[in-house]
């Protein structure tokens, strides 16, 4: 049967450190992201944008930048994709700063529980976004969505999908991390988070990594990525609020997501922390979209 995607925009900044993811949605559409996954085989359904608070750019309180507003636009990205999960359409959540992962992902965790199926989260990261706001140095919820989806955040974050916590840290594999905060760091190695980082992908290749993080996967498995184009490598993604130096080449990327599409398992996905303040020219998007071609199946010549 055809694939049917259906694209939720959000556009918000609302959990990150600088102004602009607020545009990626937009600057999706424009890279042609609807029709280019057409092209695929894949009918495609534009839901427009979700339309929550604005972002007023205060301080931290108590640890957390717009902790009200975050809530609230989590609150509508859960609705907006649960309701896809629950016609059998895959959501696509064009982001929006990445915070939004757990609005989405508590969303896909809650239609695993109803339908029976077994979780696994890819998160393509420059960072861990494993924060707390006792260990965040920063107060910016976008480094906390992990934490809060595994239990450890605020009652109104860690409440978003109904059961706390909604997801394990047993299935999340986390690719391409290489900014991660002291205490984040212990916490995560504390959680038990499976972490393929730079070093690793140094060392032992993105193929080797990407076998091993999809190495538990059976028919039964809901696949969701968690797709932060801060991932890529700033040669060929500046547009991004937090470039960190030494990310997966452009190669090494579409290996990642051509890996990814080959298991078909692929049911849900998030494209997040793209700034068009920042970029050149749209280049972010559209590599973004040409990666995004790769996990929907585009593959090269040779090989069907
Ligand atoms: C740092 C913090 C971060 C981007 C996540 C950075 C967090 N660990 N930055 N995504 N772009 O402030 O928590
Ligand atoms: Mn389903
Ligand atoms: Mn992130
Ligand atoms: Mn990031």
């Amino acid at each position: 049967m055809q694939k049917q995607v259906s694209l939720i925009g959000a556009p918000t900044d609302i959990g990150a450190g600088a102004r602009g993811a607020s545009m990626g949605p937009e600057a999706l559409r424009v890279a042609n992201i609807g029709p280019i996954l057409e092209s695929h085989g894949v009918q495609v359904l534009d839901r427009g944008n979700l339309a929550g608070p604005s972002n007023p750019w205060q301080p931290p309180v108590e640890g957390y930048r717009h902790l009200p507003e975050v809530a609230e636009w989590n609150r509508l990205v859960h609705d907006a994709v649960y309701a896809e999960l629950s016609v059998g359409r895959m959501p696509i959540l064009l982001g929006g700063d990445h915070c939004l992962g757990l609005g989405s992902i508590s969303a896909v965790a809650r239609h695993c529980r109803d339908t029976g199926k077994k979780l696994r989260i890819l998160w393509l990261d420059a960072h861990a976004d494993f924060n707390t706001s006792a260990l965040t140095p920063s107060g910016n919820i976008h480094g906390m969505p992990v934490a809060c989806l595994c239990g450890h955040g605020p009652k109104e974050l860690i409440e978003i999908g109904g059961l706390v916590p909604a997801i394990s840290p047993k299935w999340v594999r986390q690719i391409g991390i290489r900014s991660v905060d002291a205490g984040e760091k212990r916490f995560v190695h504390e959680q038990g988070l499976e972490v393929f980082d730079m070093r690793y992908i140094d060392e032992m290749g993105m193929r080797h990594a990407m076998e091993l993080a999809l190495a538990t996967m059976d028919a039964n498995t809901h696949l969701h990525v968690s797709f932060d184009v801060d991932f890529l490598d700033p040669d060929i993604a500046p547009g991004v609020g937090t470039t960190v130096p030494g990310g997966p080449t452009y190669r090494e990327a579409q290996l990642c997501m051509e890996m990814i599409a080959d298991t078909g398992l692929m049911a849900s996905l998030d494209v997040m922390e793209l700034n068009p303040a920042i970029d050149i020219r749209n280049k972010t998007a559209e590599v973004a979209v040409d990666l995004i071609e790769s996990l929907f199946g585009k593959s090269t010549l040779m090989r069907k």
